[in-house]
């Protein structure tokens, strides 16, 4: 089994590339942030839940990374004339997972469950695992105050500088059963090129969730996020200096320290590679490998996914892809 751990529109470009080489795509888990989520007009948003679920189910507005393709806006239009808050955008079929999500939740199922059912009913075959069934929210704080994630992200357009990151209920979150029996279980796992900080960063910060990690017998690899020293979306870099962080692989793999067996740096880096190991605790340096991974298209999307089954089995672990 793989395990892949991801935010949403980067680091589900890699998920679609693995379910789309593996030989058995159920064999496939995901964990996804959900630091994201939010109650907005009275419905239950998990966007990085959703964008994966609409990528594997063939569904994904491509040009803009979240929702769904060719999405429509009559709902928008209305909340419009009754000078309700749009600008968060919910198109008419995203508003259908939105209902079913909030009324599921409020039959008292598990956030884990309510994805379990819309993945079935998306046909979605790779299981997607919210990271936890807790509540946790991600607050920035900006010159500007201190902003709920989407109202920096969206609303804001990500543009004030970040001086902080703060999950709110992280302390009391804990890995949901099902996401600890996919750590226990997987032979792979892999962090995806997302944003280390806001993307990642909840993920490893649950109670219980280094520890598993730690524990895991699994192959344990990061991609980097960075392309020389850019992110290929988002405001990753910015975020890294904000919080007074180096903006490269290196301190990307510093970040990531002994989770890691394998840290796997674009090819463009690879002058990078002994400063990228040298960055891993000195007891148990990341093994550096590079890859082409800027997924541009389809195509690079399954590249990098089989060069990443390539560099598995350079490490002892065989993962039966499709043959290209
Ligand atoms: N991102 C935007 O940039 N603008 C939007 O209007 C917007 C609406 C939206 C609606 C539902 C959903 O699940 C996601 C949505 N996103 C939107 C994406 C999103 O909030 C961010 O990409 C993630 O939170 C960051 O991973």
């Amino acid at each position: 089994m793989i395990t892949v751990l991801c935010g949403g529109v980067g680091g589900v470009k890699l998920v679609d590339g693995l379910a789309a080489v593996l030989a058995d795509p159920s064999t496939l888990t995901v964990i996804v942030n959900t630091a994201d989520d939010w109650e907005y007009l009275g419905l239950s948003i998990s966007p990085d839940v959703d964008t994966v679920l609409y990528t594997l189910a063939g569904l994904a507005g491509d040009e803009r990374g979240w929702g769904i393709d060719g999405d429509t806006w009559t709902a928008l239009e209305m909340l419009k004339r009754y000078r309700l808050p749009t600008w968060f955008r919910l198109g008419d079929r995203d508003l259908a997972t939105h209902l079913a999500r909030t009324q599921w939740l409020r039959e008292g199922r598990r956030p884990t469950e309510v994805t379990a059912a819309l993945a079935s009913a998306l046909g979605v075959v790779p299981r997607v695992l919210p990271m936890t069934d807790a509540r946790v929210a991600t607050f920035v704080s900006t010159p500007a105050g201190r902003l709920p994630f989407q109202e920096y992200f969206v609303r804001r357009g990500a543009r004030d500088p970040v001086t902080g990151v703060e999950f709110e209920g992280i302390e009391h979150a804990r890995p949901s059963p099902e996401v600890l029996d996919a750590i226990r279980s997987s032979a792979v796992i892999i962090i995806a090129p997302s944003n280390p900080v806001v993307s990642i960063g909840p993920i490893l910060a649950l109670q219980g969730m280094r520890d598993a990690l730690s524990a895991s017998a699994a192959l344990r690899m990061a991609v980097t996020p960075l392309i020389g020293g850019t992110a290929v979306k988002g405001p990753t870099v910015e975020m890294l200096r904000g919080l007074g962080m180096r903006a490269d692989s290196a301190a990307v793999a510093a970040r990531y320290g002994r989770f890691i067996d394998v840290f796997v740096l674009d090819i463009r880096d690879r002058a990078l590679r002994d400063t990228v190991a040298a960055a891993g605790p000195p007891a148990q340096p990341p093994a550096v490998e590079c890859a082409d991974t800027l997924m541009t298209d389809p195509a690079g999307r399954r590249r990098l996914a089989r060069a990443l089954i390539d560099i598995a089995a350079r490490h002892g672990i065989e993962v039966a892809a499709t043959t290209a």
